[in-house]
C-alpha cells in the first residue's frame, strides 16, 4: 500500500464537567470513522482527543461535589475516556489540560505572547457567562442573556490581560480568503466573516482573577490563563510543541493539523482566536476546521437538566456499539442538525442493519452452505446482468472516496448501503433457489453466490471505519484475509474460501414495542447503578481479621495533609494505624472512640510512617465525605468482627 503522507485529526476536548451525552460522543465517533478511513487509504494518521479540565464552572462543580477540582476532573476524565473507549475509538492520545507537559507549554505560550507585546494588562468590565466561559458587551447580549447559550450572565470587573487580536486580523482575513477549504461547511465561513471579521475583532480578555482553577500566569500568579487559550493549545502541546523550539518528533511530523473536527458552537474560537494565537507564535495554521451540526433529541437541544439526555453507553447496552456508531454517522446531515430518539434508532436498525445488511450476509452464507457445502469454486460464467452488477460494486469505493473527502460521512454510508441493496436485488433477479433445482445451472449458481460474497466483502471493507466490529465478523464469516483497501481495485479478489457453517446474524430484528418497554424499564431505574464486585467464597472473607479497638491517641501526619495517625488499643496489643480521614475529623474528636480495624493487612509506609492495619470507613455518595465506622462505646475492645 502506497504511503499517502501524514494526517493529523483532532476533536474538541470535552469539558470534564459531566458525562458526555450522545451529541458530544458523536464527534469522537465521526473523527474515528475519518481516522480509520484515512488509515485504510494509506495515510499515516495521528488522532487526538481529550478533556478540557480548567475553569470556573469546573471549580464550582467540584466544590458542590465536596471534592478538590483535581479529584473532580480525575473522575470525569475517566468517565469520558471510558465512553470513548467503549465506542471503540482509535485515538492516539487522550490529552488532559491538567497534563504536566501541556500546562508547562501553556505557561510559556502566555509568557511569549506577553513578552512580544501581543498581550497587555488592563481592566475589564463586562457580562460573564460562566457555562460558556465568555465575556460579552451590552450590545452582544440577546434579551439580556448569553448570545451563545441563552443563559443568565452576570457583571464582572477584573484586572485582566488582553490579547490584541486586531494586530493579526488582516493576515487572518487573507488566509481565509485564499484557503477556501479552511472553514467548512461554507455557511459557517460566511457567519465568521460577516459577524466577527467585518465589524472588526475586539481585544480578547485572556486571564482571570475571579477563580483559581486554571494554569497560573507564572509572572503574575493571581491570574490564571483564560480557559480557551489553555484548551486550544492542546492541539500543539499534545504533539510536543515547545515554545523554545525544542519540538518533539510528533510535532515535527504531524503539525499542521489536517482537520480540527468541532461542533458548530465553537467555530469562532477555532477559526478566529486559534489561528491568531498561532500567527502570533509563528506556527503554521491548520488546514481545515469543520464545524459539524448538532444532534437533537427530537427537536430539542440535548440537556441533562431537561432530562432528555441520551447516553452512548445506554444505547450500546441495547443495540451494540456498532449500531450506535452507524446511527449517529448515518443520521447526521452535513450542515443541518440531526435527530436521535430511541424509537428512531430502533426503526433504523431494523430497516438498514437487520433487513438490508444483516439479512444479505446471512442468507448469502446460508445459501453457500446449503448449495455448495460452504465452498465455491473459481468457475464462473458472466452475463450482462453480472457485468452491470460488478460495475455498480466497483464504482462504490470511488463514490465513498468523494463523499469522505468532503466529510459527508452520512452520504458515504448511504453509498455503501446502496451497494448492499443492489446485492439484495441481485438475489431477487437471479433467484438462486430456482437455479439450485437444475444441475445444469451449477456454474451459474456458483457465479451468483461468488458475486454476492465479493459484493459483501467490498461493502464490509468500506464499512469498516463506521462499524469495525461488524466488518471483522463479516470477514470471519466469509473467511477472507482480503480486508485491505487495495483489494477493491478490481472485482474478484475474494479467495473463494470455505465460509462459516455457523453464520450468526449480525443484527437481530427488534420488536419496537417490546424493546421500548425494556428501554423504559431500564431508564426508569434509579440513576446510580451499583457495580458489584465478583462473588467470593466464605473462606476468602474469613481470611480477614477484623477487631474492635479503642483510639488512645490521634494526631495529624506531619507530612501528609489528608492522613491521621492513630494509636489503637486492642486489649492484648496497641498498634499504629494510618487513615486518610484528616479532612473530615479533628484528631481530638476521635480519642476514646471505638473503631473497627483490619489487623492482618500487610503493613505499609505512608510518607515515612508505618501503618499496621486499616480502619474501616465508608464514603458518602452524596458529597464524597469519608466517615469512620465507629462502634458503640460499650463494645469490648478485642472483640472479633465477623
Ligand atoms: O466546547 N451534538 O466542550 P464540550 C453534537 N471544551 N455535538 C455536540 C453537541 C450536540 N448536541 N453538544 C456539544 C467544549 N457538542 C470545549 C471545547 S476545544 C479546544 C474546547 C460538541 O464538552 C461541541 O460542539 O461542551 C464540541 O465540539 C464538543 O461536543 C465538546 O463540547
Amino acid at each position: 500500500m502506497e504511503n499517502k503522507g501524514k494526517y493529523y485529526i483532532t476533536t474538541a476536548i470535552a469539558y470534564a464537567s459531566g458525562k458526555p451525552h450522545i451529541g458530544n460522543t458523536y464527534e469522537i465517533i465521526m473523527a474515528d470513522a475519518i481516522a480509520r478511513y484515512k488509515r485504510m487509504l494509506g495515510y499515516d494518521v495521528y488522532f487526538q482527543t481529550g478533556t478540557d479540565e480548567h475553569g470556573q464552572k469546573i471549580e464550582e462543580k467540584a466544590k458542590a461535589a465536596g471534592m478538590t477540582p483535581k479529584e473532580f476532573v480525575d473522575v470525569q476524565a475517566a468517565e469520558i475516556k471510558r465512553i470513548f473507549d467503549l465506542m471503540n475509538t482509535s485515538y492516539d492520545r487522550f490529552i488532559r489540560t491538567t497534563d504536566d507537559d501541556h500546562e508547562a507549554q501553556v505557561k510559556k505560550i502566555f509568557k511569549k505572547l506577553y513578552d512580544q507585546g501581543d498581550i497587555y494588562k488592563s481592566e475589564y468590565e463586562g457580562w460573564y457567562c460562566t457555562p460558556c466561559e465568555s465575556f460579552w458587551t451590552d450590545s452582544q447580549l440577546v434579551d439580556g442573556k448569553c448570545p451563545d447559550c441563552g443563559r443568565e450572565v452576570h457583571k464582572e470587573k477584573e484586572e485582566s490581560y488582553f490579547f490584541k487580536l486586531s494586530k493579526y486580523q488582516k493576515i487572518l482575513e487573507k488566509y481565509i480568503e485564499e484557503h477556501d477549504e479552511f472553514i467548512q461547511p461554507e455557511s459557517r465561513k460566511n457567519e465568521m466573516i460577516n459577524n466577527f471579521l467585518k465589524p472588526g475583532l475586539q481585544d480578547l480578555c485572556v486571564s482571570r482573577t475571579s477563580f483559581k482553577w486554571g494554569v497560573p500566569v507564572d509572572f503574575d500568579p493571581k491570574h490564571v490563563v483564560y480557559v480557551w487559550i489553555d484548551a486550544l493549545s492542546n492541539y500543539i502541546t499534545g504533539l510536543g510543541y515547545d515554545v523554545d523550539g525544542n519540538h518533539g518528533e510528533l510535532y515535527k511530523k504531524y503539525w499542521p493539523a489536517d482537520l480540527h473536527l468541532i461542533g458548530k458552537d465553537i467555530i469562532r474560537f477555532h477559526t478566529l482566536y486559534w489561528p491568531i494565537m498561532l500567527l502570533a507564535l509563528d506556527v503554521p495554521l491548520p488546514k481545515q476546521v469543520f464545524g459539524h451540526p448538532w444532534m437533537l433529541v427530537g427537536e430539542d437541544k440535548i440537556s441533562k437538566s431537561r432530562g432528555n439526555a441520551i447516553y452512548a453507553d445506554d444505547l450500546a447496552k441495547f443495540f451494540g456499539v456498532d449500531a450506535v456508531r452507524y446511527y449517529v454517522l448515518h443520521e447526521m446531515p452535513f450542515a443541518q442538525d440531526g435527530t436521535i430518539t430511541w424509537e428512531l434508532m430502533i426503526e433504523r436498525i431494523n430497516s438498514d442493519l437487520a433487513n438490508v445488511y444483516g439479512n444479505l450476509v446471512n442468507r448469502t452464507i446460508a445459501m453457500t452452505n446449503k448449495y455448495f457445502g460452504g465452498q465455491l469454486t473459481r468457475v464462473f460464467e458472466e452475463t450482462e446482468l453480472d457485468k452491470e452488477f460488478k460495475e455498480t460494486i466497483l464504482a462504490t469505493p470511488k463514490i465513498v472516496e468523494e463523499k469522505m473527502a468532503e466529510l459527508r460521512v452520512g452520504d458515504a454510508i448511504e453509498a455503501i448501503m446502496e451497494l448492499f441493496r443492489r446485492c439484495n436485488k441481485y438475489i431477487d433477479e437471479t433467484a438462486p433457489w430456482t437455479l439450485a433445482k437444475n444441475e445444469s445451472d451449477r456454474v451459474r449458481l456458483n457465479t451468483v453466490l461468488y458475486n454476492l460474497l465479493e459484493g459483501i466483502r467490498f461493502g464490509a471493507v468500506l464499512m469498516e471505519p463506521v462499524m469495525p466490529e461488524t466488518s471483522r465478523k463479516v470477514f470471519e464469516q466469509l473467511n477472507t484475509a482480503r480486508r485491505d483497501y487495495d483489494s477493491l481495485l478490481s472485482f474478484g479478489n475474494y479467495e473463494c474460501s470455505k465460509v462459516t457453517d455457523k453464520p450468526e446474524p449480525l443484527f437481530g430484528r427488534l420488536d419496537p414495542e417490546k424493546t421500548m418497554a425494556e428501554v423504559h424499564a431500564y431508564l426508569d431505574q434509579p440513576e446510580e447503578k451499583v457495580e458489584h464486585k465478583p462473588e467470593i467464597e466464605f473462606g476468602d472473607f474469613d481470611k480477614v481479621e477484623m477487631v474492635v479497638g479503642k483510639v488512645l491517641e490521634c494526631k495529624k501526619h506531619p507530612d501528609a495533609d489528608k492522613i491521621l495517625v492513630f494509636n489503637v488499643d486492642f486489649g492484648y496489643e496497641q498498634r499504629q494505624i494510618l487513615s486518610g480521614v484528616a479532612e473530615f475529623y479533628k484528631p481530638e474528636e476521635l480519642v476514646g472512640r471505638k473503631v473497627i480495624a483490619v489487623l492482618n493487612l500487610k503493613s505499609r509506609k505512608i510518607r515515612g510512617l508505618e501503618s499496621n492495619g486499616m480502619l474501616l470507613s465508608a464514603v458518602k455518595e452524596k458529597d464524597g465525605k469519608e466517615e469512620l465506622e465507629l462502634v458503640s462505646s460499650d463494645m469490648e475492645i478485642g472483640s472479633i468482627v465477623c
